[in-house]
């Protein structure tokens, strides 16, 4: 049976179940798909996803230069690359294989392994994947694979503070860990909420809201500035750093795109009172753009010139916040590092280009926020900047088996993993960017941080 793939909006598929909301006033043409650059991006998708399927089916990543597959834990496997590339293979229009993925989460998905795993990445990869496969099959059984694997998280979030600990065991239900970062801690309202409202179990959103109101009574009272970790038994601050890249990042985010999803404007008010610091104390404008360091959260002063291709999902956050000025200006500093580096590495010094951290581990948040630039500015020039992205990847990233990280963007060595994220974020931003303005449209979707598509829709009337 051919399964649903709906990642529309009604007006233009019949059997779609939002609405589109009316074009901004200032959209006087619809954006059309780039034919080519689509096509290309589809065809690295059926091939990094064939090698997947062929070498490691049913692991959690490939290995594409030793051709093996390997899991997060000893215990067995989530089928991350399954969960999280199944919706990109739908928006791919490559139907047998997203049949197969679908059948595989249904049949053999066990999210009750006896392993160790990491409450965040759990919640946005395999929550986050099975959510919007849920949202577009309408399989009960994905739904109550969603609300087993969200009970099996809920007892991370059982601390003094509310604040999730780091890890917890599938099976036992033990949590560990003491010291948590804020985007650990605070990125779980959107695949949270969706469960809460489509199960009609409240517990979820609000073990996601208390952890968030944690972060909000820990932000300083002078600078208004979070740092980037804290101690999740007596909520103290761990580590006095305030900055937006890894360790932070989707935190900011969730922020933002849960006041979309849920159509929550409290939440809006605080995104917009947690980002406001961050632009008076972080930004810092150089010849290239807008750059966000790193501050004393206590002080505000800005101490470190840091940034990396984490912290490059800002520029598509801001945008979708309505903030173009900024979003052009920092995308543009992001793509500078692009430029000079070939692909961004996970740190560097933006005043003297100093790498501190050289790797790539093909990472989609630069792909990502050219995908919100231009879905958004509807400037070509984001679109010429991810064919430049895609000509990179191809290039140094593509082997035999698949698609590999790089050690040192300076050298191109290449590592020998392809994380699950590059087919959940990497190559769908990139097919998003050159697809038409119909395909995931933004008033009808909001992305986790995962980038699967979650509908606004069905949230809007709890
Ligand atoms: C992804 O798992 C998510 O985008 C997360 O928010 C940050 N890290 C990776 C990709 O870089």
């Amino acid at each position: 049976m051919m399964r649903r793939r709906m990642f529309q909006c009604s007006a233009c598929l019949g059997s779609m179940i939002v609405a589109c909301t009316p074009a901004p006033p200032e959209a006087t043409s619809p954006i059309t798909e780039d034919v080519a650059a689509a096509q290309q991006v589809r065809d690295e998708i059926a091939f990094a996803w064939g090698e997947y399927a062929d070498l490691a089916w049913g692991r959690d990543e490939l290995h594409p230069r030793t051709a093996t597959g390997s899991d997060w834990s000893d215990a067995g496997a989530l089928g991350l690359t399954i969960v999280d590339a199944a919706d990109t293979l739908a928006l791919a229009g490559l139907d047998e294989e997203h049949d197969r993925a679908v059948d595989w989460l249904v049949s053999d998905l066990d999210v009750g392994l006896n392993a160790n795993v990491s409450v965040f990445e759990t919640n946005i990869r395999v929550l986050g994947g099975l959510l919007s496969s849920y949202a577009t099959e309408h399989e009960p059984i994905l739904l109550d694979k969603a609300l087993d694997l969200g009970d099996r998280l809920l007892p991370a979030f059982d601390t003094p503070t509310g604040m999730p600990r780091a890890t917890v065991n599938l099976a036992t239900g033990v949590a560990a860990g003491t010291e948590s970062n804020v985007a650990q801690i605070g990125t779980f309202v959107l695949e949270f909420g969706a469960l809460s409202r489509w199960t009609g179990d409240r517990r979820f959103e609000d073990a996601a809201r208390t952890a968030l109101d944690a972060l909000e009574a820990r932000r300083d009272p002078v600078t208004g500035l979070l740092g980037s970790a804290y101690d999740v038994d007596t909520g103290e601050l761990t580590l006095p750093l305030a900055q937006t890249g890894g360790g932070t990042d989707s935190m900011f985010e969730y922020l933002l795109k849960g006041s979309l999803l849920l159509d929550d404007p409290a939440l809006r008010a605080r995104w917009d009172a947690t980002i406001a610091p961050i632009h008076e104390h972080l930004s810092e404008s150089t010849p290239d753009g807008l750059w966000y360091g790193y501050a004393d959260p206590t002080t505000g002063d800005l101490t470190l010139p840091l940034s990396g291709a984490l912290a490059c999902f800002l520029p598509g956050t801001l945008a979708l916040a309505g903030d173009l000025e900024r979003g052009v200006a920092h995308g543009l500093a992001c793509d500078a590092a692009r430029e000079r580096f070939g692909l961004p590495p996970d740190a560097f010094d933006y005043r003297s280009w100093s790498v501190f951290a050289g790797n790539y581990e093909l990472r989609p948040e630069i792909a990502e926020s050219y995908f919100y630039l231009y879905r958004l500015t509807r400037d070509e020039a984001w679109r010429v900047r991810g064919r430049a992205m895609l000509d990179t990847l191809i290039a140094r990233c593509r082997t035999e088996h698949g698609y590999v990280t790089l050690t040192d963007v300076r050298t191109g060595a290449q590592g020998d993993l392809m994380p699950s994220f590059f087919l959940a974020e990497t190559m769908k931003y990139l097919l998003l960017l050159f697809s038409d303005g119909d395909t995931v449209p933004l008033d009808a979707w909001v992305l986790n941080t995962e980038a699967h598509p979650l509908p606004t829709a069905e949230f809007t009337n709890p």
